[in-house]
């Protein structure tokens, strides 16, 4: 049985998630206005979490407040978003009995625990971001229907686990693999709601990136970031990266439930776009993140000293690598490049600075990256009925005094 000392480090613990309560702040709850209509949202400190915004309790469904973001090239775990689709998520794990199945078209199925899993592969690094495919979608125009979610739906951390290649390699793929399946230990709470299993193509799972991550930033994976073991798939949409991770199947034909063939799909065309209120003649399973950059130390509406200012900020994209960041002060007629940060890898957050001068009156504040292989951002929004991909150049209004 899982000790005491477990469930508070690692568990839910007292938190009363199972009888439909949340434990709220307890004196003074505040609140915040995300900057679209209808977005008053309470902040609420969760298990192993500081205050985060609360767009769902059940599920827990929780964004990050923006000013995380800056100056935290890596996003604290405590500070992490958590989003989950099924309200039936686990309360308890014991790690000692806890196993991953390895079934379907292998050679040999494994049940494996954490501790093989920590000591019998060899341990891989890397430095990612994990972003949901609804981060942003409340700025959607017109409005589309889905979370409604600010730009605090994504965070970048140091993951270390297996690669799933070597899981893989061990339980030997048979000829005929087409996709590999993720299952966690969350479920529906009634039987009527498809269970949430992702699957990734087989050579993708097998590129060796794609990682069985048991640690976040040096320490265990906060509980409801997927304790004790979940998928990492470095650029590519929170989707994929399945938490609690129980069972890896190989499969011999692509996995068509609600999650592949209904949910996460974009339209198949070269913007990935549709005009607003037009549903796409044919769709694709998402993937890939687009690029984006963030200003991180302005906010909308600030009043600023007139005169020098440095800003400064994040950038990402889906895995090529950020090359450029380019400011603008004038709404995107005249742009500088930024200096870009450390270097963590193409798929971490690259944060970027550049000091400008602002005259007294107002601003228009704007940061676009460009990738290795010159992709950039849109300076009108696209739109798509699921409020996936955001990528618009965004503004940030502040007034010089
Ligand atoms: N078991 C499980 N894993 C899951 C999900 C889920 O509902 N259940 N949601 C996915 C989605 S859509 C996202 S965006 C990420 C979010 O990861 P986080 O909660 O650690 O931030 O988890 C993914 N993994
Ligand atoms: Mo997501």
């Amino acid at each position: 049985m899982l000790g005491r000392r477990d469930l508070i480090k690692g568990g839910l613990g007292a938190l009363a998630l199972g009888a439909g309560g949340v434990r709220r702040a307890l004196a003074g709850e505040k609140t915040v206005t995300l900057p679209f209509a209808g977005g008053d949202r309470p902040l609420v400190q969760y298990p192993g979490k500081r205050p985060l915004i609360r767009l769902t309790s059940r599920p827990p469904q929780l964004e990050t407040p923006f000013e995380i973001f800056d100056g935290n090239v890596i996003t604290p775990n405590d500070a992490f978003f958590v989003r989950y689709h099924l309200a039936d998520i686990p309360l308890e794990i014991d790690p000692d009995t806890y196993r991953i199945e390895v079934k379907g078209k292998v050679d040999k199925p494994l049940s494996l625990s954490l501790q093989e899993l920590k000591t019998s592969f060899e341990a891989a690094e890397i430095v990612a971001v994990n972003q949901c495919s609804g981060n942003s979608r409340g700025f959607f125009e017109p409005r589309v229907g889905g979370g409604q979610l600010a730009h605090g739906a994504m965070g970048n951390a140091r993951w270390k686990g297996v690669p799933l290649k070597a899981v893989l390699d061990r339980a030997g793929v048979q000829a005929g693999a087409v996709q590999v399946s993720f299952n966690g230990l969350d479920g529906p709470v009634i039987p009527e709601t498809p269970d949430f299993v992702k699957a990734l193509d087989i050579d993708h799972a097998r590129d060796g990136e794609v990682m069985l991550a048991y640690a976040m930033n040096g320490e265990d994976l906060p509980w409801l970031n997927g304790f004790p073991v979940r998928l990492v798939v470095p650029g590519y949409y929170g989707t994929y990266w399945v938490k609690h991770l129980s069972e890896i199947t190989v499969l011999d034909r692509p996995l068509a439930n609600f999650w592949m063939a209904t949910a996460y799909r974009i339209p198949d065309n070269a913007c990935s776009c549709t005009e607003p209120g037009q549903a796409p003649k044919k769709t694709v399973p998402i993937g890939r993140f687009t690029i984006r950059s963030f200003i991180t130390n302005v906010a909308e509406g600030q009043k600023l000293p007139a005169g020098e200012t440095t800003l400064r900020g994040i950038a990402f994209d889906g895995g090529h690598g950020i090359t450029e960041v380019s400011v603008s002060t004038d709404g995107g007629r005249n742009w500088k490049a930024a200096s870009l940060g450390e270097d963590l890898g193409k798929y971490s957050f690259r944060s970027w600075s550049l000091p400008v001068t602002l005259a007294h009156g107002e601003h228009r504040l704007q940061a676009r990256a460009i990738n290795r292989i010159g992709q950039s951002q849109p300076s009108k929004p696209l739109w798509n009925p699921a409020g996936y991909l955001r990528n618009v150049v965004e503004t940030v209004r502040v007034e010089a005094m």
